[in-house]
Formats: C-alpha cells, structure tokens, sequence
C-alpha cells in the first residue's frame, strides 16, 4: 500500500514515481525526541537506550535496526509479562504508526546495546543510529544518563533492573 502524499495522482504509471517520492518526503516526518542511553557502572558491559519516535506521516513505519559505535551489538528489545514476571525478548521490529509514534521506555520497547566498546559515562553522548522499514536512517545523539526504574522495586544501584539482568545471562 503506497502511503498518501501531496502529488496529484495521475494513475497506476506513476505508482513507481510516486513511491520514490513519498520516500524523499518521509525523511522529515520520523523524528526523535528524548533519547537518552541508561548510566551503568563500569563493570556493565550491557545497557539501554530509549527515546520517544514520533511519526508526523501518513504511512506506517517500523524501527528495523539500530547500530552505535559504543556497542558491538544493537539489538530490538521488548518487554513482556509472563505470568507476572517481567522479561526481554528481542524483536524483529518495533512498529512506529502513524500519528502515534513509538514509546522506548523501561519497561517496555527500548534498544539493547551490547558489548559496550567502553565504559560509558553520565555525560557522555552516545551517536545512535536508527534503521526504518522504507530504508531511512535517522542519527542520534543520546546523552548517558542515571535512571530510576520503575515499576519493579529497583533502586537505581541496579540501574538494569532483576528482569533485564536475568534475561541478559543469555547474552
Ligand atoms: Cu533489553
């Protein structure tokens, strides 16, 4: 399904045009806000990152990749209830609707970033890069920060939280 846009539709010929079209157009309408990776200690070679996606188009989009310079391995996480416990899965994709954006945020969606490179810092910037399903990649710059989980007794002097901590032994 071709995602609306603002060319007058002259007919199935230019379908091709059109699609390469909308793609050029959709580059302003994904945007990031509130990035921030999750501050661990040192010793951590394993954190989080999370951010607010929001989509401005008509078209349904999906994050399908992550990749950053600080970790090996960026990987799509979720979290989900299994009976009463909380645990992360990888996914294959987290879906970005139209008009509603996507939420990455403890407890729930957020990117796993895996063999930190090196240790990271509260301060410190983490460039992040973001992979979408029509191919548009978007850059971000998330600043290291101490958060406080919520929602699962976790103090933050174990900022991963019992459930990703868990889930990570597999890692
Ligand atoms: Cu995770």
């Amino acid at each position: 399904m071709l995602p609306r846009f603002s060319l007058s539709w002259r007919g199935p010929l230019l379908a091709l045009v059109a699609g390469l079209a909308s793609s050029a157009a959709l580059a302003d309408t994904l945007s990031v806000e509130g990035a921030h990776v999750r501050a661990v200690p040192p010793v951590s070679t394993t954190t989080a990152a999370f951010m607010q996606l929001h989509n401005a188009g008509d078209a349904d989009r999906a994050l399908v990749a992550a990749s950053t310079p600080a970790a090996r391995v960026a990987e799509l996480h979720n979290h989900v209830d299994v009976d009463g416990v909380m645990q992360m899965r990888q996914v294959e994709m987290i879906p970005v609707p139209s008009g509603e954006g996507a939420q990455l945020a403890p407890g729930g969606y957020h990117l796993m970033l895996i063999d930190l490179v090196e240790p990271l810092h509260e301060g410190d910037e983490v460039a992040l890069s973001l992979t979408f399903d029509d191919g548009q990649t978007l850059e971000v710059a998330a600043p290291v920060r101490r958060i406080e989980t919520m929602g699962h007794g976790m103090s933050e002097e174990m900022p991963e939280g019992k459930a990703e901590g868990m889930s990570h032994a597999g890692h």
